[in-house]
C-alpha cells in the first residue's frame, strides 16, 4: 500500500492506482494507517526555491520540517532489540510494500482460468521484474507440474527423436539472459479508446527478467536437425490448453532458449515450472509454458493459437497473421494514471522501453502532449530484447501538461502517435499496440490516461 509513499521518486500520491478497479483502497488505508502518515506529509510540504524553467537539474526539495519528531525522536528501531532472521525463510516484501502487487481486471476474460495478472509497472525500479510481480497469462490455468515427471520430446525432421528428463537438460552448457515476455495483447484494450485508469492495466502485460536455461540450437543440434528441410518449429505446452506455436527455424538456431530458471531461482509454476521456451522478441504466447515437446517441421503449423488468435484485424476486415515481432514501444511509468502529484516542483520522470527487435537506441520524452521533446537519460545495461530504463528531470509549474514518451530502436524505427497506428490499423485490432502513451496531468496534480496525436 505504501510504496508510493516511501519512495520519493513516484511523487507525494493522494490514490494508490492499483485498486482503482477494485474497491480495497480505503480497507487497506485505515489498516496501515497510512491515511494519517498521507496527510502528515500533505500538511508538511513546502516548496523549496525551485527552478520552473523546463530542462530542470535536481533541486533538493524536503517535504518535512526542522521539528520533525521522526528525525528528532528515537524510534523503536532504535531503542530496542531486533527479531532474529526473518520468520519466513522465503524472504517477502515489507508490509509496507503489501499493496505492490499483480492485479486482475474482473471480466476481462470469460472464465477465470483463462486468466491475466497485470504487472504493477507504476511501483517498480530498474529493468528487472521481481518474480512474485511477472504477469501471468494463461490459457487454461496454471498447474504445479511434478519435475520429475516432466519430459521434453524433440521430433519431426531430426536425425535423432529424443526424450530429455529435467536432469538430462540440466547437465548441458546453461546460458543466462535478460529478456522480456510482452503479451501480444498488451495495451489492446486502448485500440478503440481510452479503457483503463493506470498504467498497471494499460501495459502491465509486460514483465522482464534474467532467463537460465540451455539454447534450443543446442538442443536441435544433439537431435542433428535438418536444417535443409526444416524451416519451422511447432513448440507445445503440456497444459490443457493445447498451446502449441509456430517459431521460424532462423529464430530458434538463434536466441531462442530452454528455460528453467528466472532471476536465479527455479521457475514459479505459474511461469512455466519446470520447462519452458523463451523466444525473445516474440509476442509472449510463443513462448510456451510447461513446454514438453518441440517439433521440426518444413511448414508453419497454422495451430489454433495461430489461426484464430493472435492475429490482427485489419481495417479491410481481414486479418494478418504471423506478425509475432513486439515493436518499439515506451511508457512512463511515474507518474502515470491515477497517481497524483501534491506540489509543483521537481519531479524525476521515469519510464521503461523495450524492442522486439534489438536495443533501445533513444527515447525522448514531451510534456506539452508531442510538440516539443527533450532526449532523456538511459540507464544501463542497455541489452537486447529486454526492457531499458529510462529518466528525465523535470519541474513541474503547476500547468496542465500531457506527458508522452517516444522510443527509438536500433533498427532506427521510431514508436508512433496513436492515431498514426490507427491509419494502418483501424480500431477493432486486440494485438500489437505500441502507441505512444499519453498521461494528462491537471492542475490539481491528478494524472489520468488519454489519447492524444
Ligand atoms: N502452455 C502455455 N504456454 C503459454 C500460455 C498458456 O496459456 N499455456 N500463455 C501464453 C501467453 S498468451 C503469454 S502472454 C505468456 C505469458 O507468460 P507468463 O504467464 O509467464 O507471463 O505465456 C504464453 N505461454
Ligand atoms: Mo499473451
Amino acid at each position: 500500500m505504501s510504496n508510493k509513499l516511501t519512495s520519493l521518486t513516484l511523487g507525494r500520491l493522494r490514490k494508490a492506482p492499483e485498486h482503482f478497479l477494485e474497491g480495497e483502497l480505503l480497507a487497506q488505508v485505515s489498516q496501515n494507517g497510512l491515511d494519517e502518515q498521507r496527510r502528515s506529509f500533505i500538511r508538511k510540504s513546502f516548496l523549496g526555491a525551485l527552478a520552473t524553467a523546463t530542462g530542470a537539474s535536481a533541486v533538493a526539495q524536503s517535504t518535512a520540517t526542522l521539528g520533525d519528531p521522526a528525525i528528532l525522536e528515537k524510534q523503536i528501531w532504535a531503542t530496542t532489540l531486533g527479531k532474529p532472521v526473518a520468520a519466513n525463510p522465503y524472504g517477502v516484501p515489507s508490509k509496507y510494500e503489501a499493496g505492490l502487487v499483480r492485479r486482475e481486471s474482473p471480466g476481462l476474460t470469460r472464465v477465470s482460468a483463462a486468466s491475466v495478472s497485470f504487472t504493477p509497472l507504476q511501483g517498480l525500479f530498474g529493468m528487472i521484474t521481481p518474480s512474485g510481480l511477472h504477469f501471468e497469462r494463461h490459457h487454461q490455468g496454471w498447474y504445479e507440474l511434478d519435475p520429475a515427471l516432466h519430459r521434453l520430446m524433440i521430433n519431426g525432421l531430426v536425425k535423432r527423436e529424443m526424450i530429455f528428463t529435467m536432469e538430462d537438460l540440466m547437465r548441458l552448457p546453461s546460458v543466462s539472459r535478460i529478456h522480456f515476455i510482452e503479451c501480444g495483447a498488451n495495451t489492446g484494450l486502448e485500440w478503440g479508446n481510452v479503457a483503463v485508469p493506470t498504467v498497471q492495466y494499460t501495459h502491465g502485460m509486460i514483465s522482464c527478467s534474467e532467463f537460465t536455461g540451455v539454447p534450443l540450437a543446442t538442443l536441435l543440434d544433439l537431435c542433428g536437425v535438418d536444417l535443409k528441410k526444416g524451416k519451422y518449429i511447432l513448440a507445445e505446452g503440456a497444459d490443457g490448453s493445447g498451446m502449441t506455436r509456430t517459431i521460424p527455424v532462423e529464430a530458434a538456431m538463434d536466441d531462442v532458449l530452454v528455460v528453467w530458471a528466472m532471476n536465479g531461482e527455479m521457475l514459479r509454476p505459474e511461469n512455466g515450472y519446470p520447462l519452458r521456451l523463451l523466444v525473445p522478441g516474440a509476442q509472449g504466447v510463443s513462448s510456451v509454458k510447461w513446454l514438453r515437446r518441440i517439433e521440426v517441421g518444413d511448414q508453419p503449423y497454422a495451430s489454433k493459437d495461430e489461426a484464430v488468435h493472435y492475429i490482427d484485424l485489419m481495417p479491410s476486415g481481414l486479418h494478418r497473421q504471423y506478425t509475432s515481432i513486439q515493436e518499439c514501444k515506451s511508457v512512463i511509468t511515474t507518474p502515470s494514471g491515477g497517481q497524483q502529484l501534491l506540489t509543483k516542483g521537481f519531479y524525476n520522470v521515469s519510464g521503461i522501453a523495450w524492442s522486439g527487435r534489438g536495443t533501445i537506441k533513444r527515447v525522448d520524452v514531451s510534456v506539452d502532449g508531442g510538440k516539443n521533446w527533450r532526449e532523456a537519460r538511459l540507464e544501463g545495461p542497455i541489452l537486447t530484447k529486454a526492457i531499458t530504463r529510462f529518466n528525465i528531470n523535470w519541474d513541474w509549474d503547476g500547468a496542465p501538461a500531457i506527458l508522452q514518451s517516444r522510443a527509438i530502436d536500433s533498427t532506427g524505427y521510431v514508436q508512433p502517435p496513436i492515431n498514426m497506428l490507427r491509419e494502418v490499423r483501424g480500431t477493432r485490432s486486440i494485438y500489437h499496440n505500441n502507441a505512444i502513451q499519453s498521461w494528462k496531468l491537471d492542475t490539481n496534480g491528478e494524472v489520468s490516461n488519454v489519447q492524444v496525436g
